[in-house]
């Protein structure tokens, strides 16, 4: 169903509020935000991630080597031809003309439409995403999504039309598939932060931890992973360990070798980073959280090692954890920074804590923990990925 009026307004609107599509500056550690890790959703199911049946696939763009990239249309929405000049007016850091392009309107406010491309998007790499309003116009707001898939990647630009009374509650969703090189700026957003996290050479007692011993070779393969198992041994969980004491969480990855340094190039691919993380379930209850887009986890530690593109080739070391954020990208808070132990570049273990206090983490309580490792290349978000476990773990703490 199409609104005549409405759209004109909304088109006005639209032309008052261009020119808002660089990315701002979100946070210190946009390698992160290139990277926090949605795979969970593959394995935990959750409602959000359901693609109604009688939605078509709207938009495929051209098959790569590494294949296609395809956005669905939003639920219920209407599709509506946009004039190219107005497309190229809102959106002028790109050059439209040489994307797919396609737009539509929708009666859903605008984070529930981030919030559900974001998901439905998961295999793809998450580049950036962002919900907020022009410095200059507070009164509005701009939803952005960009993801990327090998050398063809997807911005999506949702935004209202406030202040119309004739289109309130009329969502705009412009959906453009174009090549990388359009949209890798918003991949180098921000500037890392300076240095990176160094070890405290603290000695750890592990043989009172709860371990979980991992098989060699065992990948998980799934949405964003290349069409045949990758054997890239840093992604390769061995062992994992976890203990608290009265006042700090301690976390501690085997794998089957040594961390690299970053980028390296591997079996025809650039690898840029291998993550370790654990998604918490601090509350034990799988209706609050959802960091990381993991339903249920109240906060996820991060252990982080990396070169993002753009910020030539140095290698960063992070040891992090997120809150959960709704409004965050993947449902992640900013990072936050645990303890660097031991291990790390060169090592084939990786150990640090983390304050249960930072992590809302009680002594003697159960949390439900799902831990794993993976690295992404320029071409697969999940280049090589092992997961502890295809389901939560429980874990009493002492
Ligand atoms: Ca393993
Ligand atoms: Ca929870």
């Amino acid at each position: 169903m199409k609104k005549p009026f409405a759209l004109v307004i909304i088109l006005l609107m639209i032309i008052v509020i261009s020119g808002c599509t660089t990315p701002e500056s979100n946070g210190d550690v946009p390698d992160e935000s290139a990277n926090d890790d949605t795979g969970g959703s593959d394995n935990i199911p959750s409602d959000s991630n359901t693609i109604p049946d009688e939605v078509p696939n709207l938009r495929t763009g051209e098959e790569t080597s590494s294949g296609g990239l395809i956005v669905n249309a939003y639920p219920g929405a209407d599709e509506f031809d946009m004039p190219d000049f107005m497309k190229t007016e809102m959106i002028s850091d790109i050059d439209i003309m040489s994307c797919e392009s396609s737009t539509y309107f929708s009666d859903d406010e605008i984070d529930e439409v981030i919030s559900w491309y974001s998901t439905d998007t998961i295999s793809y790499k998450n580049v950036y995403e962002n919900v907020g309003s022009p410095p200059d116009k507070p009164e509005y707001t701009v939803g952005e999504l960009v993801i990327r898939y090998g050398d063809i990647g997807a911005y999506m630009r949702v935004q209202s039309s406030a202040g119309s009374p004739v289109a309130t509650g009329q969502t705009l969703i412009i959906i453009a598939i174009c090549d990388w090189d359009q949209l890798k700026m918003y991949e180098q957003a921000g500037t890392p932060e300076p240095g990176s996290a160094t070890p405290t050479g603290e000695e750890v007692d592990w043989t009172d931890a709860i371990t979980f011993d991992d098989p060699a070779d065992d990948y998980w393969m799934g949405g964003g992973s290349p069409p045949q198992v990758i054997d890239f041994a840093p992604s390769d969980v061995r062992k994992f360990y976890i203990k608290n004491d009265d006042q700090y969480l301690y976390l501690r990855f085997d794998t089957d070798s040594e961390i690299p340094t970053l980028p390296l190039n591997f079996a025809d691919n650039v690898v840029r980073y291998i993550t370790m993380s654990v998604a918490i379930d601090t509350d034990n209850n799988k209706a609050t959280g959802g960091t990381m887009n993991y339903p249920g986890a109240d906060v996820a530690t991060d252990f982080f090692f990396a070169s993002p593109e753009g910020f030539d080739d140095e290698f960063y070391t992070y040891i992090h954890y997120f809150t959960y954020d709704p409004t965050g990208n993947e449902g992640t808070s900013d990072a936050e920074n645990g303890v660097f132990i031991n291990g790390g570049l060169n090592y084939n273990y990786v150990e640090a804590k983390y304050l249960l206090s930072d992590l809302d983490i009680t002594a003697g309580s159960t949390i439900d923990i799902f831990p794993w490792i993976e690295s992404e290349s320029e071409a697969y978000h999940h280049f090589a990925r092992d997961e502890i476990s295809t389901e939560w773990t429980t874990f009493t703490l002492s």
